[in-house]
């Protein structure tokens, strides 16, 4: 019995994953066992790929032509150069585009699935049904989904997800964009999530932007959380992360301007600043719109939306500690009293979406140090996943001068060495 055990331990040990290589301009065997002989498009890469493969793609834009249907665990990387090398998707920008005219990403399966996407740009999806760059879920059992380095940007579709939806699927966003999707629904059905549709596990989002999506359109009644909309059954943390300028339209009911929940979340060092709305109605309901459950509102920024207030339905609860809400004196910790006249927050410059902090803002060192999570995803690549989360949205310290400050942008404390030993 034992003998069998190691057997069955050895031989999955020596299961390595391999990489399948992507490449448009390659001219060789299409094959994708070398950048030499890379496949030139994803789609028949990923047939190729085995269940836990790596599938690296050069620099350039794919246009696929259809959606990449994912059934298997795989990791899709981009932002190399055609040849090889490092990653650098600055330099080496992948672009995976749907042309408007399909999905770009989709995995809808029995579950169990492991998928990374890391170092790609997804755009110009367009879907008539859920999610219209990226759709990862399953009715079956959990997948695990990773978006790392990853821009989600300029797609549609007239259910909920513009640019992601979710389901099923334990998922970390970390040091991502996700900007100017659109989830427009027809009037009968309500319109959920520009950016992201989220439900049924946990998501992480950190470090990351969600700015200048849409959810709803002059024909539709009721539209939620333009930026993230969260269904049920979900458990979500956003830390040192902007929700910034997305839009809600409605005919009835506008709820969350920014981000609407049926979910337990907790937003630290995050601003949710910019939102609006587009509405014939009065009635609109928040900037963050909850329900039934818990909203943590910690070391964040509420201001310069439409409305700047947390909405509370169904015996939704609130706390928020450590944080500036603009004109209001929220119940809670050591928060900011923004109620006083002629009160400034001390934004950075006359651009007032520029949320960075001057030196002499109050919220400068008004955060709680014990409020921030621990490097989970290691979001400065040293190996060290124990430490506390060490970057704000800039990647600059999170921690800088004596204590941590309030919103996604840290103010750096210049640090004077007093001579040289
Ligand atoms: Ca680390
Ligand atoms: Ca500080």
């Amino acid at each position: 019995m034992k003998i069998i055990l190691i057997l069955i331990l050895t031989s999955t040990f020596v299961v390595k994953a391999s990489v399948v290589f992507v490449d448009k301009n390659a001219t060789g065997n299409n094959d994708g066992s070398s950048w030499a002989d890379a496949v030139i498009s994803i789609s028949p890469a990923v047939t190729i790929a085995a269940s836990g493969d790596e599938i690296h793609i050069a620099q350039g834009t794919y246009l696929e032509g259809i959606q990449i249907d994912i059934t298997k665990s795989l990791s899709l990387i981009g932002g190399f150069s055609t040849g090889g090398g490092a990653q650098n998707t600055v330099q080496f920008e992948t672009i995976i585009n749907g042309n408007d005219s399909h999905r770009v990403i989709n995995s809808h399966t029995a579950g169990g699935l492991t998928i990374v996407l890391d170092g790609l740009t997804i755009r110009h999806g367009n879907s008539t049904t859920l999610g219209g760059g990226v759709l990862i879920g399953t009715s079956m059992g959990v997948n695990t989904l990773s978006i790392n380095n990853v821009q989600i940007m300029s797609n549609q579709t007239t259910q909920y997800g513009g640019g992601i939806f979710v389901s099923n699927t334990n998922t970390s966003i970390t040091k991502s964009l996700i900007f100017g999707n659109t989830a427009s629904s027809i009037s009968s059905v309500d319109a959920k999530g520009g950016g992201i549709y989220f439900e049924n596990s946990d998501l992480i989002i950190s470090n990351s932007r969600i700015l200048g999506n849409k959810s709803g359109s002059s024909n539709t009644n009721n539209s939620y959380g333009a930026g993230i909309y969260i269904g049920d059954l979900a458990n979500v943390k956003i830390t040192n992360s902007v929700i910034n300028g997305n839009n809600l339209s409605c005919k009835q009911a506008c709820n969350g301007l920014a981000f609407a929940s049926g979910s337990d979340v907790t937003l630290v060092n995050s601003n949710v600043t910019f939102n609006t709305y587009t509405s014939i109605s009065s009635v609109i309901n928040g900037s963050i719109f909850m329900s039934e459950n818990t909203i943590e509102f910690f070391n964040s920024i509420i201001s310069h939306n439409n409305f700047d207030d947390i909405h509370l339905e169904n015996g939704a609860v609130q706390v928020v500690n450590n944080s500036y809400i603009r004109y209001a004196n929220p119940v809670g910790n050591n928060n900011i009293d923004a109620t006083v006249i002629g009160f400034d927050a001390g934004f950075v410059g006359s651009n007032i979406s520029n949320f960075h902090l001057l030196s002499t803002s109050i919220l400068v060192g008004a955060g709680d140090d014990s409020l921030l999570p621990l490097d989970d995803f290691d979001i400065d690549n040293d190996g060290d996943f124990g430490e506390t989360i060490p970057l704000d949205l800039d990647s600059n310290l999170r921690i800088s001068g004596a204590s941590v400050d309030i919103g996604a942008y840290e103010f750096q404390v210049l640090v004077f060495y007093d001579g040289f030993e």
